[in-house]
């Protein structure tokens, strides 16, 4: 696998600053916390680091309603906080990537500001601005992914701005070519000082159809659906212009050397791939894949995605990528239980293609209750009525160990959100300890991925192992044959010959004779002799 480049190889961590380690003492994560942190982050055998939003913001939505692309908020550290983790992390081997929000900026934003003066502001349009309705309603139908309409009126101009999130994070007009050409300048600032990559926040909404038409209603649409869509979108995300802007931006990427990004992009697979572009026109270097997350979790249908993506991508010439958690989505430990934990963790770390762990995955944080007088996440304090839209209880403080606060942040502290009931048991420094802990399943996983380029290069193809609820599949490279053995249920498995061969890992442990059955929800990591 000598060929590949980093972030095809590598494993991205990613961090919640708020919420990783208070250095300061306020109850709030911060970049110096992290610097702390990054021989911990250099343990896990992870190659790349990725920061969700550090930049000066009012925090409306916790940063991803940035006031000055250019800068880190006060709440996190200085920019000299920054270069010293930046190079911190380049000591150790680790890569950087930042979270770049272009689709809109917070409302605090001078350019935003300056637009409100009135419909002559030179900023004027860099803002999405529409007349009333006739009735002087709002403009159509659009909704805000937060609940309510896309559209706030602005009254002393009489004319509504469109923000497909809250109020406060207007969305910026990408059709406008100086809005583009200020929005390249914060990406070449930031790889000016050594970033590596980035996330791009919401990449599939950046340009909406100009027509401006009312969306139809999706037909599909549940409450609870990860895109929380019930409007199809089809004039807001996924335009013909936002795969032109990206191609744009990549060329900005491609300005330096080495550097990448992942977009996010909450798409069907077919509509998925085109942003990896073409060989001669590339785009995104990693389409984020968040089918795992909305998928039921069950090994046929598992394995049946798989395939599909797989091949999907060997025919796109796009390479894959795999992604179980992030900080808008409930824990993935909490949504396949205890007893499935470690499969979907093997399952993460051996299919073909770049896996994304979201921090404290690796020692098993589920989600945290949040009591309802202590939410702040605004998707959930704008939509009362739907109980799973706040993202506070996956977005709870890094559990380092059993002291008060959990080693987060100092005694006597109170954290910014609560911890878990269980952190005093469940935290780095007691998994440490014990050599059979989730902490240590995730190290030996990315160890065997070192060891093993079949696990990082090598091609993938699945097998019947003859149960439903039995997912197996192979990784091959140069004549080394590895497989994935994964019961996800509670049943022994005799799987015959795919289990022949020297176990080099199972989440029990105990290797097991050769050719075992599987026993209940056993992960199992097998050379073919
Ligand atoms: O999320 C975009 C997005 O699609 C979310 O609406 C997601 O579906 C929802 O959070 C699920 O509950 C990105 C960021 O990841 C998120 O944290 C931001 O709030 C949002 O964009 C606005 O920037």
């Amino acid at each position: 696998a000598g060929e590949l480049k980093w972030w095809q190889r590598g494993i991205i961590y990613q961090i919640y600053p708020r919420s990783f380690q208070d250095a300061s003492g306020d109850g709030v994560g911060d970049l110096r916390g992290i610097t702390a942190r990054l021989p911990y982050l250099a343990s896990l055998g992870v190659e790349a680091v990725w920061l969700s939003p550090i930049f000066t913001s009012p925090m409306r939505d916790f940063g991803y309603d940035v006031a000055d692309y250019c800068g880190v908020d006060p709440l996190f550290g200085t920019l000299e906080d920054f270069d010293a983790l930046v190079q911190g992390a380049h000591r150790l081997g680790l890569k950087v990537m930042l979270d770049y929000v272009p689709n809109h900026s917070s409302s605090d934003h001078a350019w935003f500001q300056e637009a409100l003066k009135g419909k002559d502001s030179p900023k004027r349009d860099w803002y999405v601005w529409r007349d009333p309705a006739p009735d002087g309603s709002v403009p159509n139908n659009w909704k805000s992914f937060f609940g309510g309409p896309a559209w706030t009126l602005d009254e002393r101009s009489g004319q509504y701005y469109l923000h497909q999130f809250l109020p406060s994070q207007p969305d910026l007009n990408w059709r406008n070519p100086e809005v583009r050409a200020a929005m390249y300048g914060a990406l070449r600032f930031w790889m000016r000082r050594g970033v590596d990559g980035f996330r791009v926040d919401v990449i599939w909404l950046l340009a909406e159809d100009d027509r401006y038409l009312d969306e139809p209603e999706n037909p599909d649409w549940q409450p609870g659906m990860i895109e929380h869509a019930s409007l199809d979108h089809i004039y807001t995300q996924d335009q013909p212009e936002t795969h032109a802007y990206i191609r744009e931006m990549r060329q900005v990427l491609d300005e330096f050397e080495d550097r990448m990004m992942v977009g996010e992009i909450y798409l069907p697979v077919d509509r998925l791939l085109p942003y990896a572009g073409t060989k001669d026109t590339e785009m995104v270097h990693l389409p984020f894949n968040f089918h795992l997350i909305g998928m039921p979790w069950d090994a046929a249908q598992v394995r049946a995605f798989a395939d599909t993506y797989d091949a999907a991508c060997v025919l796109a010439g796009a390479w894959p990528n795999w992604v179980l958690g992030n900080h808008d989505q409930h824990r993935f430990k909490t949504r396949v239980g205890t007893q499935g934990y470690r499969v979907a963790q093997t399952l993460l770390l051996t299919l073909r293609g770049t896996p994304t762990v979201y921090y404290g995955d690796e020692i098993g944080m589920e989600n945290v209750p949040v009591p309802p007088e202590k939410m702040v996440d605004p998707a959930g304090l704008q939509q009362p009525d739907v109980p799973a839209a706040s993202r506070d209880p996956e977005r709870t403080p890094m559990q380092w160990d059993s002291t008060e606060n959990a080693g987060f942040a100092p005694a006597g502290v109170t954290p910014w959100l609560p911890l878990a009931a269980d952190a005093d048991q469940v935290n780095v420094a007691a998994q440490e300890k014990d050599e059979g802990s989730d902490l240590n399943y995730f190290r030996a996983l990315t160890r065997l991925r070192r060891e093993h380029p079949a696990l990082v290069g090598g091609e993938y193809h699945s097998h019947d192992a003859g149960y439903g609820d039995v997912f197996a599949f192979e990784r091959t490279l140069d004549g080394e044959r590895l497989t994935v053995l994964l019961n996800f249920g509670g049943e022994t498995r005799a799987v015959g010959a795919l289990a022949n061969g020297e176990t080099l890992l199972s989440s029990l442990w105990d290797a097991g004779a050769v050719g075992a059955p599987l026993r209940p929800f056993e992960a199992r990591i097998v050379r073919a002799g």
